[in-house]
């Protein structure tokens, strides 16, 4: 608990030693400092304690592997966790400061791209919160996720240099530094009969931990994420130039400088480069090396490990671990491969997050043998005898289905199939999501090991999206439940729906997400320079940019609702906001052009005075977690619009409904779930199912020249992309765009995310959405029933659906907790 007079005391000691000054001549910056060293302080003892009672308890461990972790800002949410937010609030007001002033000084570490990166970040939230033993195991990235400026309409990316200036939550821990190994050969030597492999003329570098505090709300655990940094081998370098070989000392100077300079910015998307796959081994090795420590540290029979660790596999990503760990039983351990094989196959589980086929991560062989040489020669084992396991089981149609299986096969290594052939579990993060996996893209493995397949919706931590994004609303709610226990238990949110009859509460509902949007009303002057109307539904669409989110479904309605203002005497419409985030990736070209559109119609139609500024339309800047929460709490309507079946789950859409905005959406990933809880009353559905959609996709697809020829309505939008209507200075500059739409191109048709044969249904949708907002009393009632039935969505539940099923964990017993 914090104590209030040592608080203030620490913090003004804490500008003395740093900055030598006193509190009223600090900067906003150095209060940042001061005061996040203060509550790293009282964070101190308690990590300490968690950790000694990990060894004491002798807990199995869940290591959560994931080369993202977007944590967001610290400060506000370890505050929340201590559950001292008012009194910190308190203490900085009496040092004249306002305390979401000095968490604004914090850079806001993106150490991810979006949705995989930021569960990562939540369950790591919900595993301290739960008393869950648990290690987060990652790369510290010098450069997280780019910064997006918009110039002119187009986005640029600027460097993001969270560690510039210190980062006061990690700890480095040099203690527990490990080499890692690359390239050069394996020599076989035969020690007493045994084959014994032997690496040599490789390049290594250091692999070092720095670990951050993960806080559980109240309950005075505190786990740890830890990143890996890397250090060249300085005194190994000497000697190499002693050899005469300088340039293999250089190039581990290289390698240490390069490994974990920056992280790959793109989302659902296999950048396939070897500095990747460095990366992904650099982290991996490191951390399993240290989990096996740490393990030997309290055991001595190695083959107890599944009994005490678990490795969960954030996507294919990490999944180089089943043969590193391989590698480590057989060669450092002397296990012979059946042993090895048991325990590897029992300690790894494996989450697939996506089934866009553009983000399978196939790997070269040759790179792959040339950068891993061992690590290889194990990865040819596990296939081959896979591959016997396939012709025993399938004599008939073997090769039929080694092509469709194997995880070597022409010239690739399959990191997905090497995840299910050798791991215990196998789970999708949505249910439908989970059933395309079943029976579409990995039907031959479900068919073959079907006990493995599980599912585990995704959910989103309650304490950073509710409790520290939306303080009025939390507080409401805690005043008309009585309670604050929704804080640990979101179910109890059900307990509001006895006021969806209540004129009086439901008008407080609605008055609190008016003081929301006055609040992104000022953010977005202040970042953007646009004046928005906070009596304007707010329509928002936040997310990474891709194709498969059809933001461009989004931008071509609001282009299509800008005609029909401008040509219909008679059509009238409520004044809506627009309001879109996204970053995408720097070499995704359409993404990119995508962005200059939503800017460039923003640019027409806000300054289009003749239509009464009924229709805004606001890109928000550098969309990321800190400025997320603003949006979310201040959204009327979520747009979650993908073509069905892209979406595994999206994260974006249970946020929204937390925060009480109802979802425009296609059946999709978990809108499916949160259509099921609010019911069909309660949501905006549109669109082909994602049966639908993969039913075309296995016919070719549609036409949608057919649309174009017929909706006169579709068509003058098509043609205001390529006549100059928004690009007055460049007729061509949504040209590909266009072709996009209605022509073939790379694929073998056009609008493969079904765009124009979604769009009328759409726009249906969204008639629907102003007739339920024209009416206050049934906008409220379904804005609250978002809210009332998100009890679901949040990631302890998801959580303890992991402990349950796969992980097998013991909550830790803290003897001096709260
Ligand atoms: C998701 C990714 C992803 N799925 C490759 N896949 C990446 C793939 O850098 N890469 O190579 C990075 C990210 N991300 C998202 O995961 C899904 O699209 C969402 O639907 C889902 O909600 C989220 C969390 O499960």
């Amino acid at each position: 608990m914090i104590n209030a007079k040592e608080l203030k005391k620490a913090i003004e000691d804490n500008v003395k030693v740093l900055y030598r000054k006193t509190i009223d001549e600090a900067s906003k910056e150095q209060v940042f400092y001061a005061l996040s060293y203060a509550i790293k302080d009282t964070i101190i003892d308690e990590w300490i304690n968690t950790h000694k009672a990990y060894d004491k308890q002798d807990a199995k461990i869940l290591y959560y592997l994931s080369m993202e972790f977007l944590i967001g800002r610290a400060l506000g949410n370890n505050i929340i966790n201590l559950g001292a937010r008012k009194e910190v609030a308190q203490v900085l007001n009496e040092l004249g400061f306002d305390l979401t002033d000095i968490e604004d000084q914090e850079s806001d570490p993106a150490l991810g791209n979006g949705g995989l990166g930021r569960l990562a970040a939540c369950f790591l939230d919900s595993l301290a919160t739960l008393n869950y033993p648990a290690y987060g195991c990652g790369i510290r990235y010098h450069y997280g996720m780019f910064k997006q400026k918009i110039e002119n309409g187009y986005q640029k990316e600027v460097p993001d240099d969270w560690i510039k200036n210190g980062y006061p939550f990690e700890i480095k821990r040099s203690e527990y530094s490990y080499i890692v190994k690359f390239g050069g050969n394996v020599r076989v030597e035969n020690v007493n009969g045994k084959e014994k492999f032997i690496q040599e003329n490789y390049g290594s570098v250091k692999a070092i931990p720095y670990d951050m505090p993960v806080l559980g709300y109240e309950n005075g655990m505190v786990n740890s994420l830890r990143i890996w940094d890397a250090e060249a081998i300085t005194n190994f370098s000497l000697e190499q130039f002693d050899k005469g070989d300088y340039q293999k000392a250089l190039e581990q100077e290289n390698l240490a400088k390069t490994l974990v300079e920056v992280l790959y910015p793109n989302d659902n998307h296999y950048a396939g480069k070897e500095l990747r796959l460095k990366q992904q081994y650099f982290f991996i090795s490191a951390s399993l090396q240290r989990a096996i420590d740490k393990f030997k540290s309290h055991h001595s029979d190695i083959h107890m490990l599944p009994q005490k660790v678990v490795f969960q596999l954030n996507d294919t990503h990490p999944t180089v671990a089943i043969p590193e760990l391989m590698r480590l039983l057989l060669d450092e351990e002397g296990l012979n491969w059946d042993e090895a094989w048991n325990i590897t196959s029992r300690c790894m589980a494996y989450t697939n997050h996506t089934i866009m086929s553009e983000a399978l991560e196939k790997w070269p062989i040759d790179l792959f043998k040339s950068l891993l040489p061992r690590v290889y020669q194990i990865v040819e084992e596990i296939n081959k005898r896979f591959v016997m396991q396939i012709r025993d089981r399938y004599p008939n149609n073997a090769a039929e289905k080694e092509k469709k299986m194997a995880i070597l096969y022409d010239g690739q290594v399959r990191m997905a199939y090497m995840a299910i052939v050798t791991g215990f579990s196998v789970n999708g993060v949505a249910k439908l999501h989970t059933e395309i996996l079943k029976h579409q893209e990995l039907k031959d493995f479900y068919e073959m090991m079907p006990e493995k397949f599980n599912n585990k919706t995704n959910g989103i931590t309650q304490r950073r999206f509710l409790l520290h994004a939306n303080p009025l609303l939390s507080d409401w709610i805690t005043k008309k439940l009585g309670s604050d226990k929704f804080i640990t238990d979101l179910p109890q949110l059900s307990g509001l729906k006895q006021y969806l009859n209540d004129d009086k509460s439901l008008e407080e509902f609605m008055e609190i997400k008016y003081q929301n949007k006055l609040r992104l009303v000022k953010y977005i002057k202040e970042h953007n320079g646009i004046d928005v109307n906070p009596d304007s539904i707010f329509d928002v669409q936040v997310k990474r940019l891709h194709e498969y989110k059809r933001q461009l479904l989004n931008i071509l309605h609001v282009m299509y609702l800008y005609n029909k203002l401008k040509n219909n005497d008679g059509f009238n419409m409520y004044p809506r906001t627009f309001i879109f985030g996204a970053k995408a990736a720097a070499g995704y070209r359409r993404a990119k052009q995508t962005i200059k559109l939503i800017n460039s119609v923003a640019d027409v139609i806000n300054n289009d005075r003749s239509i009464n500024g009924k229709i805004k339309v606001v890109f928000i800047e550098d969309y990321k977690v800190s400025n997320a929460e603003i949006i979310f709490a201040a959204a009327d309507v979520s747009e979650q619009i993908s073509t069905a079946s892209k979406e595994a789950s999206g994260t974006g859409n249970m946020k929204f409904m937390l925060n009480g905005a109802p979802t425009i959406g296609t059946m999709d990933g978990a809108n499916v779930e949160i259509v099921e809880e609010v019911g069909q009353d309660n949501a905006f559905i549109f669109g082909l199912s994602s049966d639908e959609v993969i039913e075309y996709e296995n016919n070719g697809g549609y036409d949608p020249m057919v649309i174009f020829n017929s909706d006169s309505e579709i068509r003058t939008v098509l043609m205001q992309l390529v006549n100059g209507f928004y690009s007055p200075n460049n007729t061509e500059e949504f040209r590909e765009i266009y072709d996009s739409l209605l022509k073939k191109q790379g694929h073998d048709r056009a609008d493969v995310y079904f765009i124009l044969k979604d769009f009328r249904s759409y726009a249906k949708a969204h008639e629907e959405v102003e007739k339920a907002y024209r009416d206050r009393r049934r906008w409220g009632e379904m804005a609250l029933t978002q809210t009332a039935c998100a009890g679901k969505f949040s990631s302890d539940r998801t959580i303890e659906e992991y402990v349950r099923d796969i992980w097998h964990l013991t909550k830790l017993r803290l003897d001096n907790a709260k």
